[in-house]
């Protein structure tokens, strides 16, 4: 092991630090409008609100949501729903010409632009988190160019009131009740409560006249801009000892309103682009020889090139910023966590009840959080939690007389839980609520959010362990999600529950608390049933070797040890990585798109590059949309959560006590460089490589310290830099 001295690292760093990646790679764009919600629409989003545009020329549909708007309660999981849309309706004289819509990344700003009769036509759409409305402004190269009017439309028929240049729908979810997945068949029961909503547009004139013309309508008239703002939330609060139910939405709705009124566009555009940059422009990530020039291909006809085979690593650098650019869009603090479709949803039964699913879901959403350095959007899934673990808590008791608490596979904002038991569901959660600690080292979150939580699902365990005649301890009747019979000791239990017991070792330690609680835990640790190997080498899903070398299922349960957990490893436990090669292998290399999006993250734990690189190539090509939204099918946010943190695991890897650059590249990224990746210990990574070696890196720490990393296959000690 060699010892290298922090400075020498930081001088062959210094030369290719200020690169940028190109802003015109960092851009979807289309020739034309969008006809479907879910393949083309382009999501933009304030964390709390999104919102689908489609770029219509004579009509255009803004669908949108706010987060808190939906149906359930503390027993019934209930549905996310759809909030309404807005349409922009123009009176153009001609055809329109050089139509472009595009959405940039670097800047979370959509734009359409096009000609008609002479006159140049140019629009801005963005969701402003630090103001929290939706802003769209349309200006044009023409005084007077803009005739036409804005419209509200409610999804739930609440009546629209149109006043002065204001449209507003206020309503009450009463009544309405999820009709879908798990609950179709059954007969509608009602919801303990229902929530009410309220949204508001504005529409402000440059020129012109502008009034309302009509209950929904407000129409303008020779007008040189129009600016549209839009806002909207419920009177749900995220706290069960209020009922769930706080104000009126009216007078936030309102006063967000006002204040984005009482400001001028210029300022609330560089508020949103500042806010949103300070979280995006941490990371770039460079692939060099991109095969189309994406400043000439739109993204639609990249996507299908590469479908049918063309090479195009710059795709591949977009959809990784694109899902950095949803996770920002989608969670943030104090909002709700992202869901199944992150927040964008145009249905009120949506596919699985736009829901929280807690057997892969959720967690895969939060993966890149931390490794593609977006610790803050994490905040959200450990709020929530938070939230509903004393209804849990309560529901827990009552169906296995324990401590501690876990869900259902289905969840929603109440606490409200449907389906499966998955009983490792809630390990699994608290997992991402450690990760965050691993990366960030921050103790006092750590010693007020994740430790009391997984002290709780630990009793959860505790109780509920059953031991064998042996004395070797089982999770009793699991679910190895969602595959095959319940029975005892399913290695997806046995392998959450020793990472759940091996992070709240590690939290005791670091916080210096709980020793006998920790030693208890240490103890029981050994005495879990561990991994086993079955007859065909593989790793055994089941207690039982039964596995099917044939059976193709989507979910890969049995090797969450593997990624994202950490009980196995090549470097440290060679023979059951092996085995879970074998059993990865079998599952083959096709599977809904959060299911190859898994396998990404696991061939790269796998130090399998080309393995992990032939899986993104399967992802892309069957399971990425024109819009670049995962498709199970249909639109689900979590494969491209999980496509980006699979990329950012082929990068680096922290989770066995080392940084480890380049740890699964492959052969078609022969060149490149990346900045901004974090590692476990609030470790900040940079590296360049040619030829797939590393030739320059760089570790840095808010504090000067020594850290281990393994690059080129050689394991040196470094100190870090300072950040
Ligand atoms: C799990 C998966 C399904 C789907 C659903 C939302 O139940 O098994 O494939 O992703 O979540």
């Amino acid at each position: 092991m060699k010892h290298i001295p922090g400075a020498i690292v930081m001088c062959l760093a210094a030369v290719w630090m200020a690169q940028q990646v190109r802003a015109a790679e960092m851009k979807l764009w289309y020739d034309k409008p969008a006809a479907n919600w879910e393949k083309e629409a382009l999501p933009i989003g304030s964390g709390r609100m999104g919102a689908m545009c489609f770029g219509g020329i004579q009509k255009e549909r803004i669908q949108f949501n706010e987060e808190s708007l939906w149906i359930g309660d503390e027993e019934e999981t209930g549905a996310y729903q759809a909030f309404g849309d807005v349409f922009i309706d123009l009176e153009h004289a001609g055809e329109a010409q050089e139509y472009r819509r595009e959405l940039d990344l670097t800047r979370a700003v959509h734009t359409v632009g096009y000609t008609s009769g002479g006159v140049r036509y140019r629009r801005e759409y963005f969701a402003s988190y630090p103001a929290g409305v939706i802003v769209v402004r349309l200006t044009a190269d023409r005084p007077g160019a803009y005739t036409g009017s804005v419209t509200l439309a409610d999804a739930h028929k609440a009546k629209v009131t149109a006043q002065n240049n204001r449209l507003i729908s206020s309503g009450s979810l009463d009544g309405y009740v999820y009709r879908g997945g798990s609950a179709r068949g059954n007969p509608p029961k009602p919801y303990a409560f229902y929530l009410k909503y309220e949204a508001a547009v504005m529409v402000l004139n440059e020129g012109g006249t502008c009034g309302p013309a009509g209950d929904d309508r407000i129409a303008f008239r020779n007008a040189d801009s129009i600016t549209v703002l839009l806002t909207a939330g419920t009177d749900f609060v995220q706290d069960r000892a209020r009922g769930w139910r706080g104000e009126h939405p009216h007078k936030a709705v309102v006063a967000r309103l006002e204040a984005a009124a009482g400001t001028p566009y210029e300022k609330l555009l560089a508020d949103h682009v500042a806010d949103y940059r300070r979280l995006f422009d941490r990371l770039t990530l460079e692939l060099p020889g991109t095969g189309a020039d994406s400043a000439a291909v739109p993204t639609d006809r990249r996507v299908a090139d590469y479908q049918r085979g063309t090479a195009d690593p710059g795709l591949e650098v977009l959809l990784f910023q694109y899902g950095r650019y949803l996770l920002i869009s989608s969670s943030r603090p104090g909002t709700l966590p992202a869901n199944l479709q992150g927040k964008w949803n145009q249905s009120n039964n949506p596919p699985w009840r736009c829901d929280y699913h807690t057997d892969v879901n959720i967690q895969m959403n939060y993966w890149p959080a931390e490794v593609a350095n977006l610790s803050e959007c994490f905040e959200p899934f450990a709020r929530w939690l938070l939230s509903i673990r004393e209804v849990r808590t309560e529901a827990t008791r009552k169906a296995f007389n324990v401590r501690g608490w876990t869900m259902r596979a289905e969840n929603g904002i109440f606490g409200g839980s449907t389906w499966q038991w998955v009983e490792s569901g809630s390990a699994w959660c608290l997992q991402n609520v450690w990760e965050h600690y691993a990366f960030t080292g921050d103790s006092e979150y750590l010693r007020r959010v994740a430790y009391p939580m997984m002290k709780e699902v630990c009793e959860f365990w505790l109780d509920r362990l059953k031991p064998l005649p042996d004395g070797t301890l089982v999770a009793p009747n699991g679910y190895s999600p969602e595959h095959g019979p319940r029975e005892d000791g399913v290695a997806h239990d046995q392998q959450l529950i020793w990472d759940l017991f091996t992070n709240t070792i590690e939290a005791a330690d670091a916080l210096g608390i709980d020793r006998e609680f920790r030693d208890m835990l240490a103890q029981k640790r050994e005495k879990l049933l561990g991994p086993k190997i079955g007859r065909w080498g593989q790793l055994q899903e089941w207690m039982v070797d039964r596995d099917d070398p044939k059976d193709q299922h989507r979910h890969l349960s049995h090797l969450v040890a593997l990624y994202p957990g950490r009980q196995i490893s090549p470097l440290k436990t060679p023979q059951w990585a092996q085995a879970a090669k074998v059993s990865l292998t079998a599952r083959g290399d096709g599977g809904t798109g959060w299911s190859k999006a898994w396998k990404i993250g696991l061939w790269a734990r796998l130090l399998d590059g080309d393995h992990a690189y032939k899986i993104i190539t399967e992802w892309i090509r069957g399971s990425v949309l024109p819009n670049l939204f995962d498709t199970h099918p249909p639109f689900q946010i979590d494969g491209n959560f999980g496509y980006t943190a699979g990329v950012c695991e082929m990068l680096v890897q922290s989770h066995l006590g080392e940084i480890h650059l380049l740890p699964a590249l492959p052969a078609a990224w022969r060149d490149g460089s990346v900045s901004g990746l974090r590692a476990r210990g609030n470790f900040t990574v940079d590296i360049r490589w040619q030829n797939g070696k590393v030739t320059e890196w760089r570790v840095s720490s808010p504090e000067p310290r020594k850290v281990q990393v393994r690059v080129n296959g050689e394991v040196v000690t470094v100190t870090a830099a300072k950040k």
